[in-house]
Order: structure tokens, then C-alpha cells, then sequence
């Protein structure tokens, strides 16, 4: 997904959904996305990862860290006491500071544990339902099943397609999110190289924004809770890049995707809808065609 060996220091979310900046030296992370392993997660009853249920769309790295001061822990593949057990990914012991990622290319349910404390258990579910805009691709973690009874978040990639943006290059969405026609969310989130990552979690509380998970440099994901979200109503996402190669883009660059968020119900849509106009004629220059 573009996402290369980077030097870091990682936001890593914490059980309260704020964020820690926990630096870890010269080492590498490419997760665009943390899972959090939080102090005195091996007790029973406490967070063990945070969060523990996800649902990414295909390509996602998750990066796993190990925040808890008194304990190694892993994260292994498959469920406690399996005949599968790490077959598809497996740590080792992580230390405290120590971190483990895994890139998921397949559709799936995976579950993992951790082998030294098998009380702990994750799950990473993962879609490779996408969806191609007039400008960009847009992946969506839930799947075209989009049930936030069954996935309690969803992770959603947007990847520009009309135009070649270079890794390094900042870029800036204006992403908005209208609900049965009226705008009930918008704002800017920055990345480098194009791919934005944004994980939109139904919540009951105040409308807010967490992230970006790796802050430095910014690949990591954005999470944007609220109440908003849990609504049975026809959703409509709206990513436009605003700022590209340090100046507004002289043509629009956005698209509209629709999405049918049902809860009672199985079934929902995500479609794309009538995308920008200009087709992709982008501020004349770097088109990949
Ligand atoms: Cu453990």
C-alpha cells in the first residue's frame, strides 16, 4: 500500500481511546494501524488489546505494541489450546516497548491470543470489498455488509487513483460524511503520500477525532467517533484533497460514496455516486496516465 520502513515515534491508543506518543527509537514500524497492548492488560476482566475487535479492509498492516510495564505478552494466531495456533502470524514474546506487526492480504476472520496469558484474545476481520471512485478507491474494513452490530468499527482506506502522488508528499482531505443529505461531520486530516486511513466508530458519545496512530511521520490511521454514526440512515462519504503539493488543486479532486448504514439489518450498501466533475484533469501535471 506505499507504506515503507519508517522511523517512528507511535501514537499508541489507549484503553480511554486517547492517545499516547510513546516513542521507540530507531526501529521501524509500517502499521498504519495500533493495537494497543495497555499496562496490566493480563489481568482478567482488564483491556488486553485495544481495541480488541477490528475490521480492516485487505493490504492493512497492524502494528501491535506491548505498552504493558510488567509483562511480555504475544500475539499468536488462532485461539488458545487450537490445533492452528500461529499458523498465520505469531510475535514471539514481546517485551515491554516491543512491538510486532502483520499485513493482512485475505479476506478472513482471524483471531489471535496471546500464548503466555491465553485469557487475552483479539480478532481482526478482514475485507477486501472495494469500491472505485472517479478519483479514488475506497476500501472499506466492514465489507459490503456494513453492520455495526456485527463490527463494532470499521477501518476505511481512501487511495487516489487519478493522480501519482509521491510517498513523501504531504496531502491534505477535507473529508465530510453527510447523513440523509445534510453534512453532519467535516474536517482535515493530513497525510503523507495519498493513502488516508480513517476508522469510523459508532459511539454514544461526543463527536471527536483520534490519531493519527503514527504521527511521525503521519501514515497512521484517524478515528472519528460519534454518535452520529449510529444512525439507520443513508450515509454519504465525501474525501476531496484540498491541499496538494503545498497549493489548493486547481481542479476539484473528490468524490462521493454512498453507504446504506443499517444496524437492525444485515444488508447494506456502499456504492460509489456521481463523482467530481473535471474527470481527472488535476492541477496539470503528476496524472498517472
Ligand atoms: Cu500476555
Amino acid at each position: 500500500m506505499g507504506i515503507t520502513n519508517l522511523t517512528l515515534v507511535v501514537a499508541g491508543l489507549i484503553a480511554s481511546g486517547g492517545f499516547s506518543l510513546v516513542a521507540y527509537g530507531q526501529e521501524e514500524v509500517r502499521g498504519t494501524y495500533v493495537v494497543d497492548i495497555p499496562a496490566g492488560a493480563y489481568q482478567a476482566g482488564a483491556d488486553h488489546y485495544v481495541p480488541a475487535n477490528i475490521a480492516i479492509p485487505a493490504g492493512t498492516t497492524i502494528a501491535w505494541f506491548n505498552d504493558d510495564p510488567n509483562q511480555p505478552h504475544t500475539v499468536t494466531s488462532g485461539l488458545p489450546n487450537s490445533n492452528n495456533s500461529g499458523t498465520e502470524f505469531d510475535s514471539g514474546v514481546m517485551s515491554v516497548g516491543a512491538f510486532f506487526q502483520h499485513t493482512f492480504d485475505d479476506a478472513g476472520e482471524f483471531d489471535y491470543y496471546c500464548t503466555i496469558h491465553p485469557g487475552m484474545m483479539g480478532r481482526v476481520s478482514v475485507s477486501t470489498a472495494m469500491w472505485e471512485g472517479h478519483h479514488f478507491n475506497v476500501g472499506m474494513g466492514a465489507g459490503a455488509s456494513f453492520d455495526f452490530t456485527k463490527n463494532e468499527r470499521s477501518l476505511i482506506f481512501i487511495e487516489p487513483t487519478s493522480l501519482e502522488i509521491p510517498e513523501d508528499e504531504p496531502v491534505t482531505y477535507e473529508l465530510a460524511i453527510m447523513k440523509n443529505g445534510e453534512e453532519v461531520f467535516s474536517d482535515e486530516f493530513r497525510t503523507l503520500g495519498g493513502l488516508l486511513y480513517v476508522e469510523l466508530v459508532p459511539t454514544d458519545g461526543e463527536t471527536r477525532i483520534l490519531g493519527p496512530d503514527v504521527s511521525d511521520p503521519i501514515i497512521g490511521a484517524y478515528h472519528i467517533e460519534g454518535s452520529f454514526l449510529k444512525d439507520n440512515a443513508a450515509y454519504t462519504i465525501r474525501p476531496e484533497i484540498t491541499l496538494l503539493f503545498d497549493q489548493p488543486p486547481e481542479e476539484e479532486i473528490a468524490d462521493e460514496f454512498s453507504i446504506q448504514i443499517v444496524p437492525e439489518f444485515p444488508l447494506s450498501i456502499l456504492v460509489p455516486i456521481a463523482a467530481g466533475i473535471g474527470a481527472s484533469i488535476i492541477a496539470g501535471r503528476r496524472l498517472r496516465k
